[in-house]
């Protein structure tokens, strides 16, 4: 669980940063696995491949389930915890991509806002790697007007991007692997180009949700995490006991053309993830 000072942080500035969760030979073992699965499986994990590989890829599922990371979120919001998606962010070394200042709740359709984005360092991360920076406290504010820039170099689905923010009103998430930051769903954040010669891997749980949580967009599966799901929103997706299975595979692909139906809903266009 997180400590009161943890809570207290999140509440007062938007997110709570780092949790230690996996130890260092741990995290060493679920990197090995994810690299050797992009070795084997590359075009599954490419492009929009990154989006919920925890259907396919049992070491991505392990990590989503984590009791450890199911206590930090359970200590935000309540017992009754479902999730609902998953990204793998990977900055390669010295590449232009980055995210742009946005807001998670404007686009993804979870209301109300009881829920929680993790973000687990799976190399570590600096400011010359391209870590998460968060404006701090911008999550008491409500949801802001974004511009979709469709950016070439931005890794966001549609390059939605909160204007005017300036770098100096963030700070950065700086974490060692194995640590994890946990955001709100509100909170204006963002992250610049990996321009050192580490690569910089995050795997973010987009999101837990509470399971008091409805999807006003579109149509989402959900697992369950922990506790009791009495409103029964949202359609039950299995877990990978195997990597790559056909049928997951499939699955897989049915989730993700709804979650981009989603992310591009009133969109002119679509992006590449
Ligand atoms: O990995 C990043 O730099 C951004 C991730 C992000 O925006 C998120 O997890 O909400």
């Amino acid at each position: 669980m997180l400590t009161d000072a943890q809570k207290q942080h999140y509440d007062d500035h938007g997110f709570v940063a780092p949790i230690d969760i996996f130890t260092a030979n741990e995290i060493a073992s679920i990197r090995a696995d994810i690299e050797a699965a992009d070795e084997q499986y590359h075009d599954e994990l490419a492009g929009a491949g990154r989006n919920n590989a925890h259907y396919v890829l049992p070491v991505l599922d392990a990590i989503t389930h984590d009791s450890r990371i199911l206590d930090a979120v359970e200590s935000l919001i309540g017992r009754d915890i479902l999730v609902c998606g998953t990204t793998l962010f990977i900055k390669p070394p010295h590449t232009e991509g980055f995210v742009s200042w946005h807001q998670d709740a404007r686009y993804i359709g979870l209301e109300p806002h009881n829920w929680v984005t993790a973000w687990l360092a799976i190399d570590d991360v600096d400011e010359q790697n391209g870590c998460m920076r968060m404006v701090s406290g911008s999550h008491k504010a409500p949801l802001q007007d974004h511009v979709d820039t469709f950016g070439e170099d931005n890794i966001l689905t549609r390059g939605q991007t909160v204007p005017d923010i300036r770098m100096e009103d963030s700070v950065p998430v700086i974490m060692q692997a194995g640590q994890l930051s946990l955001h709100h769903p509100r909170i204006v954040h963002g992250s610049g180009p990996n321009h050192s010669d580490k690569r910089r891997m995050g795997f973010a749980i987009q999101s837990y949700i509470g399971a008091n949580v409805d999807q006003v967009i579109g149509k989402i599966w959900v697992q369950h995490a922990r506790g009791n799901d009495t409103y029964q929103y949202h359609q039950y997706a299995g877990r990978p006991s195997q990597p790559m299975q056909p049928d997951d595979l499939a699955f897989r692909q049915k989730a993700n053309d709804c979650l981009s139906d989603i992310f591009y809903a009133g969109a002119d266009k679509k992006g590449q993830f």
